[in-house]
């Protein structure tokens, strides 16, 4: 973990040039964490995408299909009259992301499998319309300039897709996969019409398999996301103080997230202060804190589809008493049995029990009659990618290096208004785990010292 003395005094934004080691040629000017190159040809200030990974993945879909062919339809944009859109009106379909990393949409992505090393990649996208840019903006249109951003050769108009389809079907060998889900009555209506009586399958399982185990470039936007989500917790314990609105915390996170160059939010941020602490999904936000209140805080961002998950819990004036201490530092060693005890082999159900077994073994007389664990009533962690309750790795799947997880013990005492959750983000490696969220500090001395120095800054 970095200094906190270190921690106190650099801007948020610089965090992450000051975790590197001294660089041999002269930094760069620090900039917000999660910054990157606008592609002018992309839409909505798109990012590069990572035509060497997504070919990757789209081999290894083939490999594990054999023969079959693949249909993967982008998402559409959201309509503000009949949607609640709470950020912005589009966000890419996970699956079509995974194999595309395009942020465009209306699109489809048509793969065909014909043994092991034949594989046609095919994209759909929708004709360019100059006077619909006026208010939608770029668009990435059938072109060549699609073809060398997306990297994939063979790029269509969507108005060839029903033809495509039908001729596909001619040569068709193996069944047809098919996200079932998410496709929209549109969508399905142009599949039924196509492959109506052949083998049609759920491409879910098989891609969201696939999704388990991080590549690189799925692990460089897991370390973007949880950054700039460590940032927020930062900024939201240095600017906390007694007599603040949750919302009021809940505006510093979410600001610093953007200031740093999140999309949006992971998912609702929790900012559950006193009583509300002890309701594990609250995110009303509306509460004053007191003098005394804990404040659990799980909020996270989001960068390039992928968002992290961090929880920290903290003394709304900046002390915890000798009672809160205590709660905590059980949540705390908890967590970081199962941490000590992460290796590559283990299921998330055996890890669960470790932490339960650690913190039954240690509760003493905490909680009362009852040991801890009888007041610790979540899971002790999921996976974390494109969704932050990500796909895959059931309870008795085994952990594998490359996965990324959350390990997040709590104890709720609601008679107390006492709720403690530390939530943090780890990467198992081949040997055991490493931390990823570790910049937000976890121990009380370390949030103490922290919240100390934001109040002396602030005076
Ligand atoms: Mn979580």
């Amino acid at each position: 973990m970095r200094t906190l003395a270190l921690l106190a005094c650099v801007a948020v934004g610089a965090l992450r040039a000051q975790s590197r080691p001294a660089p041999a040629a002269p930094a760069p000017p620090a900039g917000p964490i999660g910054q990157w190159t606008p592609v002018p040809q992309l839409p909505g200030m798109g990012r590069l995408v990572d035509t060497a990974a997504t070919a990757a993945r789209r081999r290894a879909l083939l490999q594990r299909i054999g023969h079959g062919t693949v249909v993967i339809p982008a998402a559409h944009e959201r309509d503000v009259e009949k949607d609640y859109i709470q950020d912005n009106d589009f966000r890419q379909n996970n699956t079509f992301f995974y194999f595309t990393e395009l942020e465009t949409q209306d699109a489809w992505l048509l793969l065909t499998a014909r043994g092991p090393d034949s594989l046609e990649t095919v994209l759909f996208l929708p004709p360019r319309a100059p006077a619909q840019e006026r208010w939608t903006g770029l668009r990435l249109g059938p072109d060549s300039v699609a073809v060398r951003l997306s990297g994939i050769p063979t790029i269509l108009p969507t108005d060839s897709l029903e033809r495509r389809l039908r001729a596909t079907r001619l040569g068709l060998r193996g069944p047809v996969y098919v996200p079932l889900d998410v496709t929209t009555r549109d969508e399905r209506r142009v599949i039924d019409l196509v492959f109506g009586g052949q083998d049609v399958r759920n491409l879910r399982q098989l891609a969201d398999s696939m999704r388990e185990v991080k590549d690189a470039d799925e692990l460089l936007r897991l370390r973007k996301a949880i950054d700039i989500s460590v940032a927020g917790h930062l900024a939201a314990m240095q600017a906390a103080h007694p007599g603040m609105y949750e919302y009021e915390i809940e505006a510093i996170l979410e600001a610093a997230f953007r200031r740093n160059g999140a999309d949006r939010v992971g998912y609702p941020s929790i900012v559950g202060s006193g009583p509300n602490s002890t309701t594990l999904h609250y995110d009303v936000n509306r509460r004053q804190t007191g003098d005394g209140d804990l404040v659990v805080v799980d909020a996270a961002a989001e960068w390039g589809q992928y968002t992290a998950d961090v929880t920290r819990t903290w003394p709304v004036n900046g002390k915890f008493t000798a009672r809160q201490k205590a709660v905590y530092d059980l949540v705390l060693a908890t967590q970081q049995a199962a941490f000590d005890s992460l290796r590559p082999g283990l299921t998330m159900r055996e890890l669960d029990g470790i932490a339960r077994a650690y913190m039954r073994e240690h509760s003493g007389k905490l909680c009362g009659d009852q040991t801890c664990d009888a007041y610790f009533i979540h899971g002790l962690g999921h996976p974390i990618g494109m969704d932050v309750h990500d796909v895959g790795v059931a309870g008795r799947a085994k952990l594998e290096p490359g996965m990324v997880i959350t390990l997040e013990p709590g104890i709720y005492l609601p008679q107390e208004n006492l709720g403690v959750r530390i939530e943090d983000d780890v990467l198992v490696t081949a040997t055991g785990g490493e931390w990823l969220s570790a910049g937000a500090p976890r121990t009380t001395a370390d949030i103490e010292r922290l919240m100390q120095a934001g109040r002396t800054a602030l005076r």
